[in-house]
């Protein structure tokens, strides 16, 4: 299983969407512009949602877009190969998505005014979604328990390495102008508003039935159906059958598959590696 994984500062990316020498270019002599928006989050906390809003605020709630492009070439990965192809000679300014932990994303956005909306959800359902997922796609070493990838996830030795490291890194720049933070959760309980944030945020004046839009077509149930954000692109030795990207679509499934004693060994270590953030910022504590 080893040649599965490069290693790029300590952390693993499987050789089928990555290589090394572009991790590296993307993170030293890529050029962030003023205008680019990003989405950057941890795998699994709701990037394709996010990217499918974004995209449908672009076209004011016309789904053309998103029903004739698949996710992946609207808003590459800067990080894959693929992606990095996509964006590199592209003159911008880019829409882009990225899962890399703040230290090994490009430079050049740091003195830059392009805007990042930082993605985050409650991480035990990251890691069920992520453990569902991995089991079925083909890329990576696969756990063969929900406990075996709970040991994997808190000792941070999944792709894109330790979600509370990816966390703190990315929420350290939250008093930023240029960077917002949602949360799936919000998004939720309280879609409406949280695109409304993200409209004023990107500087968006929509129409209310623009945004109902909006809303009509980045929902769960579209988005299931819709061919070019359900992964039906991808090619079919990366997948298992019954692969489902849209599989639950849930805050707080983790409490149907977590047993109490995982529940309570998983906030032990919560608690010890959060230390320090104020009360309130998360919404599922
Ligand atoms: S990835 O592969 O890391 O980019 O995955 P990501 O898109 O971040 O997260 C996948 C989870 O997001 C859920 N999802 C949605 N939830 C609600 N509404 C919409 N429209 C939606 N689209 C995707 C998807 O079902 C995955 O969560 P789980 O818990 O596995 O269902």
């Amino acid at each position: 299983m080893a040649d599965v994984y490069g290693w790029f500062e300590g952390i693993a990316f499987p050789l089928a969407y990555f290589n090394l020498e572009v991790l590296r270019e993307a993170r030293d002599t890529f050029v962030v512009k003023d205008e680019d928006i990003i989405m950057v989050t941890y795998p699994k906390s709701g990037t394709h949602w996010l990217i499918e809003i974004i995209c449908l605020i672009h076209s004011k709630g016309d789904p053309k877009w998103i029903q004739s492009v698949p996710t992946w070439q609207r808003s590459p990965w800067i990080e894959t190969t693929h992606g990095y192809e996509l964006l590199k000679d592209k003159e911008g300014p880019h829409i882009f998505t990225s899962h890399l932990p703040i230290q090994l994303f490009p430079k050049s956005f740091f003195n830059s005014k392009a805007k990042v909306i930082y993605g985050i959800r409650n991480p035990r359902d990251v890691l069920v979604s992520a453990y569902f997922f991995l089991r079925k796609m083909n890329i990576t070493k696969k756990p063969e328990t929900l406990q075996e990838h709970m040991e994997w996830f808190l000792q941070g030795s999944v792709i894109y390495g330790s979600w509370f490291e990816h966390v703190r890194g990315w929420l350290s720049m939250r008093d930023r102008e240029n960077v917002l933070v949602v949360s799936y959760e919000d998004l939720t309980k309280d879609p409406r508003s949280t695109v409304e944030k993200i409209c004023q945020f990107l500087g968006k004046k929509l129409k209310p039935e623009e945004i109902d839009l909006v809303l009509k077509y980045s929902s769960y149930q579209f988005m299931k159906e819709n061919k070019m954000s359900n992964f039906s692109t991808i090619p079919d030795e990366y997948l298992d059958k019954g692969f489902s990207f849209q599989r639950k679509g849930v805050a707080g499934d983790w409490k149907n598959h977590f047993t109490v004693a995982q529940a309570e060994a998983f906030d032990e270590i919560y608690q010890k590696k959060m230390a320090g953030f104020p009360p309130k910022l998360f919404p599922w504590e």
